[in-house]
């Protein structure tokens, strides 16, 4: 049996405090996690998922792995982009910004296949020198099903995301931030109809990334985004 290619998946760190029902003699211990979905599209679509933990050396990490699910999360820190914060929804985590920057950094010298997702798309962004819209409220479903797909994605011709999904089709939405100016080398190939950002894609790079949730979608077992990042995972073995 050929082996599955391994994809690290990023995550966050909280504290044994901000765990329900944890014990209060753990309250200081630090905690690294990911929502499942996001190994379970990976493990679908034929991969081995890997958790990537923040104390991890990237330029030990990567050389080891196939391919990077850049997550979901919390907001990318506005310094990193020459901005300071003008909301406290979802409070930057600098240790978290850092360690994703320098596994991108590795990542790309071994031009590793890349997919993002949500925050993903944004951390690409900003690596690359782009910059975000801070709060963009009418992408913001929080209030709704995370499977409800209430707006619309058009894809453009001749790109990865059209190539796999198609000319358009329906999506979830639970961010808040969005593109505001792209970042060197990449390109915009996917809109929502209000013109906001949905996907981008490296120039040179197999890196593909989504402001959407595959992950949380029924669909997400024939999700073509985690069948890209796995076919190419594989193909680089
Ligand atoms: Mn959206």
């Amino acid at each position: 049996m050929t082996p599955r290619p391994l994809i690290g998946i990023t995550g966050r760190r909280k504290n044994g405090d901000q765990l329900v029902g944890n014990l209060d003699v753990l309250a200081d211990f630090s905690i690294d996690l990911y929502y499942a979905d996001y190994g379970r599209g990976v493990l679908e679509a034929g991969g081995l998922p890997i958790h990537v933990p923040l104390d991890v050396d990237p330029a030990e990490l990567v050389p080891r792995l196939d391919g990077l699910l850049l997550t979901g999360g919390a907001d990318v820190d506005p310094g990193r982009y020459g901005q300071k914060s003008s909301t406290d929804t979802f409070p930057p985590e600098p240790l978290r910004d850092e360690h994703e920057y320098a596994l991108l950094d590795v990542v790309y010298a071994y031009q590793m296949p890349v997919a993002g997702i949500c925050r993903g798309l944004q951390v690409i962004n900003v690596h690359a020198g782009g910059t975000l819209h801070q709060d963009v409220p009418s992408h913001a479903g929080f209030d709704k099903p995370v499977t409800t797909e209430w707006h619309n994605v058009a894809f453009d011709d001749g790109t990865v995301l059209g190539g796999i999904y198609g000319q358009e089709r329906r999506v979830n939405s639970l961010h808040h931030q969005t593109v505001n100016r792209v970042g060197d080398n990449l390109r915009i190939t996917a809109r929502s109809d209000d013109g906001s950002v949905e996907g981008l894609e490296h120039e040179g790079l197999p890196v593909v990334a989504v402001q959407w949730h595959p992950e949380m979608l029924p669909t997400r077992a024939e999700d073509a985004l985690f069948a890209w990042l796995v076919a190419e995972a594989s193909a680089r073995r």
